[in-house]
């Protein structure tokens, strides 16, 4: 595979990006009923956009575009020109549904490849491919993507973790991808089989579709011996593959903007925000030929940077805080499970295996109940006896360090009830829901 356009001059991408755009524009023109419709509204044509500086004169596109437009609304190309058809993992109303062409899928395929070779695979190494396989794109996306970068694949989706770790210990693979918290049961079944990182084959482990902190990065790191690096995608936009992190820089992650165009812009007055600081990410997809979205609205909060250590040209994002409608508003302070998650990671002993429950009053939330393992040889090395005042002592003070760092770090006011480890549910494959029915 030929790497070359990641380590494009900066003014060799803008031209190849504005290029694409063009291009796009006056594809939308022909073949998008619903973006002439939108440039019509705007009273703008191809003419007004004649490089990518341009882009925010156009329409801004929203997941209630692809529902108003279901199912094939938004396509532009006839259905007999279409390779494959993938669902949004939404659970509330309609699914959003996105259509390739052989030339989409192609495009998706180069992206995870790169995605994976960022990731530290290389050809000839094997992908235990533990994302759902179906309607959701991960499965495929990640299996397309492997075997184009000449890797094989064990198309093992998701879930029936005991049968997971038995053919990982059986035939050897050096890459794993699935959800973080998936991967953090998978890492839980071999630490139940006292089976050590140093026992098993892994060295890569591909994690993404929801968001994580680096107190999972490091649990999942320390009991697999693995690099944990974070993969991005929506389906609207391909699938998995936008945004990749590199296996020796960490951090944040490059989005592929050759194909994907990234902008942040505030939630509130939509518009673009200063570089660098924090917003929704919208995507324009430059090279799709089924489904090509402008500007489309991700709903998922982050930041853009560039790192002096970067090795590629193209810029980078920090981790997804979370999306826009998982945010909680406790007391007024805006809260992200990823920023509790964060907050609690400062304090020894803790496993990054929570749920959160929002307690409400007269209509409002007024503070967070925490449910949260405690790392069993961290209790072991306390040397109480179990159920001892000395223990319960010990629990309580646990607890309420806990509180005061969530207190400190996010401004909120918790409830933290403290549990052994493997007491609480896991993730049993694909994404978690960590936000319970409020109280
Ligand atoms: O989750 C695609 C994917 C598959 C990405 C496998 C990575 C790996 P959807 O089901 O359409 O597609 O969900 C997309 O998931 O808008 C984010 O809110 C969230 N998400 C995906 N990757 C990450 C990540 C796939 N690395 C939605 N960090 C997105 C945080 C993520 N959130």
């Amino acid at each position: 595979m030929d790497f070359s356009v990641e380590y494009l001059e900066i003014d060799q991408l803008r031209a190849l990006q504005s290029e694409r755009l063009m291009n796009l524009i006056d594809y939308l023109e022909e073949k998008s009923g619903f973006y002439k419709g939108k440039f019509n509204e705007l009273g703008i044509s191809s003419q007004d956009i004649r490089s990518i500086e341009d882009i925010s004169k156009l329409p801004i596109t929203y997941k209630q575009d692809l529902r108003d437009n279901y199912p094939f609304g938004l396509f532009t190309v006839p259905k007999n020109e279409l390779q494959r058809i993938h669902c949004s993992s939404g659970t509330t109303g309609r699914p959003t549904v996105v259509g390739y062409t052989k030339e989409d899928v192609d495009l998706f395929s180069e992206v995870v490849a790169r995605s994976l070779y960022a990731a530290g695979a290389r050809p000839g190494m094997q992908l235990h491919n533990a994302y759902g396989y179906g309607i959701f794109t991960g499965g495929l996306g990640l299996h397309y993507g492997a075997e184009k970068l000449g890797m094989s694949v064990l198309p093992i989706s998701g879930g029936m973790t005991t049968r997971q770790v038995d053919l990982i210990m059986d035939f050897k693979p050096e890459v794993i991808c699935c959800s973080p918290s998936y991967a953090l049961t998978i890492a839980d079944e071999f630490a139940k089989r006292g089976i050590t990182a140093d026992e098993i084959s892994l060295k890569y482990a591909v994690l993404g579709s929801e968001p994580w902190t680096e107190i999972i990065r490091s649990h999942i790191e320390e009991k697999l011996g693995v690099h944990a690096v974070n993969i991005y995608g929506l389906s609207e936009i391909i699938g998995p593959g936008v945004s990749m992190e590199d296996f020796e820089e960490k951090g944040g992650s490059y989005i592929w903007e050759d194909h994907f165009y990234p902008e942040i812009l505030d939630p509130a007055t939509k518009q673009p925000v200063p570089f660098g600081e924090e917003g929704v990410l919208v995507i324009t997809t430059l090279t799709k030929k089924a489904m090509p979205l402008l500007r489309y609205w991700t709903n998922d909060i982050t930041s853009l940077y560039y790192d002096k250590n970067s090795k590629r040209s193209m810029v980078k994002m920090k981790p997804i805080v979370g999306r826009s409608d998982d945010m909680l508003i406790v007391r007024g302070v805006n809260v992200y499970p990823s920023q509790v998650e964060e907050a609690f990671s400062h304090v020894k002993g803790v496993i990054p295996n929570y749920y959160l429950t929002p307690v409400e009053k007269e209509q409002m939330c007024v503070a967070l109940d925490i449910d949260l393992e405690i790392d069993n040889d961290f209790v072991t090395s306390q040397n109480f006896e179990k159920n001892s005042d000395d223990y319960s002592n010990f629990i309580k003070n646990f607890e309420h360090t806990i509180e005061g760092e969530i207190k400190k770090r996010v401004g909120i006011t918790t409830n933290v009830k403290i549990h052994a480890q493997d007491s609480l549910p896991k993730c049993e494959g694909g994404k978690i829901n960590r936000i319970l029915k409020k109280k």
